[in-house]
């Protein structure tokens, strides 16, 4: 069976590809299908967004779609960015200007706990769907640190590595972030759908 990813997120697309291909999970990007679809992310949780992402994409390609809303949940800002982590400090910031635009509302915080939250939603053409959560916890470092991954990867240090997710490989990354861990309960519940 052939799934598509229900994202634009050319680095979400590497990750995901490189997760499901283990499990031998076929995708194809909506760029290979020549569709492009802006769908406006109005749901107030990420299973939410995920699910509406799924749902439009699995409607225009006729194909089932797997979509993926992430984001970085922050102790000291009572969660926040959470799901408006796309669209911290608005439309003009690139990924650098917003992790460093954290990195100065972080300044003098001493509760420095963070976690990536992705969720993973899944939609048949046939109305099923499949949902699975993971969570990566963290702290926000006090620079940038390496040059890998993509997003706020160079401020989300993980102590028991002592390194960010910039300074990890894909694979060390894949290995404990959010979108491993919820691939990998996605994949698990798509076999058991794929046997019934
Ligand atoms: P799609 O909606 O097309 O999938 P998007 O980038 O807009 O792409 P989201 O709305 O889910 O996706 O926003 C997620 C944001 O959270 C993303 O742009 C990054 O800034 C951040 N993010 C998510 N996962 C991340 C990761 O593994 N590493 C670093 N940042 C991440």
């Amino acid at each position: 069976m052939k799934f598509v990813l229900a994202t634009h997120n050319p680095n979400k697309i590497r990750e995901m590809r490189a997760i499901l291909g283990q499990f031998g999970v076929e995708v194809v990007s909506p760029k290979e299908l020549g569709i492009t679809v802006d769908v406006e992310e109005t749901g107030s949780t990420f299973a939410e967004n995920a699910m509406l992402k799924a749902k439009a994409i699995c409607e225009l390609a006729k194909l089932p779609a797997i979509a993926d809303d992430s984001g970085l949940c922050v102790d000291a800002l009572n969660g926040g960015p959470g799901v408006y982590s796309a669209r911290y400090g608005g439309e003009g910031l690139d990924d650098r200007g917003r992790y460093m635009l954290l990195l100065q509302t972080m300044r003098g915080q001493t509760t420095r706990a963070a976690h990536f939250t992705c969720a993973i939603a899944c939609a048949f053409p046939n109305g099923d769907t499949i949902t699975a959560e993971g969570q990566a916890p963290g702290t926000i470092a006090f620079a940038p640190m390496g040059e890998g991954g993509f997003g706020y990867d160079p401020v989300f240090f993980v102590p028991d590595k002592a390194k960010t997710f910039a300074q990890l490989t894909q694979e060390e990354k894949a290995e404990i972030s959010h979108r491993g861990k919820a691939l990998r309960e996605f994949t698990a519940k798509l076999e058991t759908y794929l046997k019934k």
